[in-house]
């Protein structure tokens, strides 16, 4: 028999979605649990206060209110974990509901338990909450620093011939996954235990947290996350409501579940980006960069969820990007205020990293004259020298970054863009060319997986990474039905059930494929030499495995445009996308991720801001006020890979996840600062809407 075509490098659709599309899928909000009493929350109406009065009693007046709670009811549950990427200066504590004072608009501080969701929210409305305002606002303040120094920052500015500086101000944003949050919880009186569907990134984190927080052994607890309507990193980490309703149901040994509505997803789910972040880079005259230095200031909430810190790491530990920078001096802090909580939004620090460095790698070429694609190539660490550890510890693992924008030259047509664009100036056009490099670091650690040959000849699967809609099972299948040769409609894969899949980790990070992946990769392999050797049906694999380091993907992005004088619109003409993700094991989810990617950025860059007035009141409370990114907004995508296997997994894959969100942004930043650059406009922040662009021409016209 002539060998079979791999699947692996196939565009096979995802194997989920022809149930989501028959809407067969079943979300937390769809899961049937006969008698579950609904749980809403009585919230903060401000973002600071002392509770002088909480009269729950009333609630329990409302028709179908079975029990109200207030902190004291929950004052001894434990405390959620926070991952200390970087150094922690202060321990906040983090009540499940408020203790006493409340820290912002949104918090919850009540919760009514009724027998439909609409008594619950009646129940919450009959409570009587009295917040003293009186005192002064709670100054924002410092939790967490770090910094990072390498060579001699202060003799490579003196020496420099050119010292170019940026101040970037990213919009605070709202995730804003499809479905809310949500968990639905049913009792389990033969274990006092509980089976949890939650929409959740991390089932086995949840299980882990559920367990320490409420102090009982993790066997009473299962944890199911099959269909997730997207993420984003908002559901990486578990919520107080979350929490709340687990509580609930042990405490009244009956189901519980809550749905967030999409006004409390604004309110009180994480929020992303909003970082403040300050740099100089020095160069010589030549465009040699010689020295970096850089600030960056986090936004987090007075609660963090587990991954609280990782915006401000990331967003200072990933400068300078892929550049070769010999000195550098870079310091990041994450500061609390009394505004929603904020963690991971897809790209969790590295985009503000990459936006802040491709600013001023760009005003490096402006400044030397030196044309922008060929700055970056002259300054990119070389593919002979990979891989390479960075001033900030990094280690870059393989790839040929300057290729990847000569690959960008040739497919965007980057001279003849030039070219049209100068045309149009001449005409009086507001035209931009604008292009961005991008470096995309996926996660660290370990994934689990456990491959059974089933008696029946097919194959099982479970994998401790899980799935949020993005196509998991089906590029796992890939890599089983070609590791043991079997049929790919043998292979089930099963993830995000904590019953029923190996201890694992997640779905973030851009992991799951480089680590997730590979686990099975090296399960298959192992379960291959079992049944080589003569082992008799069924036969069991399981592998544990931790990859050697970060696989670091990196790509360009060329985005030409046009802003309208009269109206500040920006038309797109034209997007090119360069992406390497080492190994591709399916190319059509590939594409949807950095077109996904790409429409993310995209709303970062044109649309997306979370508003607070000065005395933390959420202005921006539904999408009315949001803007969300739709259809039409998207110019049409031309994607470009390169596949340069990373050597640091097993698969050689690289992360993909996030790839758009890191790229778009500073390459449209970048285009559209290149259209004003005639008016003598040289900064701006996002998002660009087209008032904000108006009203900078008009002012610069002016002048
Ligand atoms: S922002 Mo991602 O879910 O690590």
């Amino acid at each position: 028999m002539p060998p079979r075509p791999p699947y692996i490098g196939r565009p096979l659709p995802d194997l989920r979605s022809e149930r989501s599309l028959r809407g067969q899928g079943a979300y937390v909000a769809d899961i049937e649990l006969p008698d579950a009493l609904h749980v809403a929350f009585l919230r903060s109406p401000v973002a600071f206060g002392t509770i002088v009065d909480l009269d729950l009693s009333s609630a329990l007046d409302v028709a179908c209110v079975l029990a109200a709670h207030g902190g004291k009811d929950v004052s001894g549950l434990g405390k959620l974990s926070v991952n200390p990427v970087i150094e922690m200066l202060t321990s906040p504590s983090y009540p499940i509901l408020a203790q006493q004072v409340v820290q912002a608009v949104g918090q919850p501080v009540a919760a009514v338990l009724g027998t439909s969701a609409d008594s619950a929210l009646d129940g919450c409305e009959a409570i009587r909450l009295a917040v003293d305002e009186s005192g002064p606002p709670p100054a924002p303040d410092a939790v967490a620093r770090q910094a990072w120094s390498n060579g001699d920052t202060k003799d490579a500015f003196a020496n420099a011939d050119i010292v170019v500086e940026c101040q970037l101000q990213h919009p605070r944003l709202a995730p804003s996954p499809m479905e809310p949050r949500g968990i639905a919880v049913r009792y389990e009186p033969a274990t006092d235990g509980v089976t949890i569907w939650h929409s959740t990134q991390t089932p086995h984190r949840t299980r882990k947290e559920l367990a320490a927080i409420l102090e009982i052994a993790p066997e009473r607890i299962t944890v199911i996350a099959d269909c997730v309507g997207g993420a984003f990193g908002m559901k990486a980490s578990l919520y107080p409501e979350e929490i709340f309703t687990v509580w609930a149901a042990l405490e009244h040994k009956r189901s519980t579940r809550w749905v967030a509505t999409r006004s409390e997803d604004f309110l009180s789910a994480t929020q992303g980006r909003g970082v403040t972040s300050y740099g100089r880079l020095a160069l010589s005259k030549d465009g040699q960069f010689l020295g970096l230095e850089a600030r960056t200031d986090a936004p987090v909430g007075r609660w963090l969820p587990n991954s609280g810190l990782v915006t401000a790491w990331n967003a200072a530990r990933i400068l300078p990007g892929g550049y070769v920078v010999p000195s550098l001096e870079v310091e990041t802090q994450a500061t609390a205020q009394n505004l929603a909580p904020t963690g991971i939004y897809r790209g969790a620090g590295r985009p503000e990293a990459n936006c802040l460095m491709e600013r001023l790698v760009d005003k490096a070429a402006k400044a030397s004259g030196i044309d922008p694609l060929e700055i970056r190539k002259r300054n990119l660490t070389p593919a002979h020298s990979l891989p390479s550890k960075t001033a900030t510890g990094n280690v870059l693992d393989s790839g040929d970054y300057a290729n990847a924008l000569n690959l960008l030259r040739q497919h965007a047509g980057y001279d003849e863009a030039l070219r049209i664009r100068d045309e149009r100036r001449q005409r009086g056009a507001l035209a931009g060319v604008g292009i961005a490099f991008y470096l995309e670091p996926s996660g660290n650690g370990w994934e689990s997986a456990e491959v059974s040959w089933q008696s029946d000849g097919t194959i099982i699967v479970a994998s401790g990474s899980s799935s949020q809609g993005h196509g998991r099972e089906t590029a796992f299948a890939q890599i089983a039905a070609d590791t043991l040769q079997v049929d790919f409609d043998a292979v089930t894969v099963r993830c995000g059930d904590t019953a029923h899949c190996p201890e694992g980790i997640g779905a973030l990070a851009s992991r799951s494929t480089p680590i997730g992946g590979s686990a099975v990769l090296r399960a298959c392999n192992d379960l291959r030499a079992q049944i080589e050797a003569g082992a008799d049906l069924p036969v069991t694999a399981r592998c544990q495995y931790e990859n050697d380091g970060q696989a670091w993907g990196y790509g360009c992005y060329m985005v030409s445009l046009e802003i309208d004088h009269e109206t500040g619109e920006i038309t797109l003409d034209r997007v090119t996308c360069v992406d390497d993700a080492g190994r591709i094991i399916n190319p059509a989810q590939v594409h949807g991720q950095i077109r996904g990617g790409f429409a993310q950025g995209l709303g970062e860059a044109l649309l997306e801001q979370v508003i607070y007035d000065e005395d933390g009141q959420l202005v921006t409370g539904s999408f009315m006020d949001y803007a969300m990114p739709r259809a039409v907004d998207l110019p049409p995508l031309d994607i470009h890979t390169a596949q340069t296997p990373s050597p640091l997994n097993a698969l050689g894959a690289k992360g993909v996840g996030e790839a758009g969100t890191i790229g778009a942004p500073p390459a449209i930043l970048n285009a559209v600062l290149d259209a004003l650059a005639p008016l003598g406009i040289e900064d701006m922040d996002m998002p660009l809407t087209p008032s904000k662009l108006w009203q900078a021409i008009t002012s610069a016209e002016q002048e």
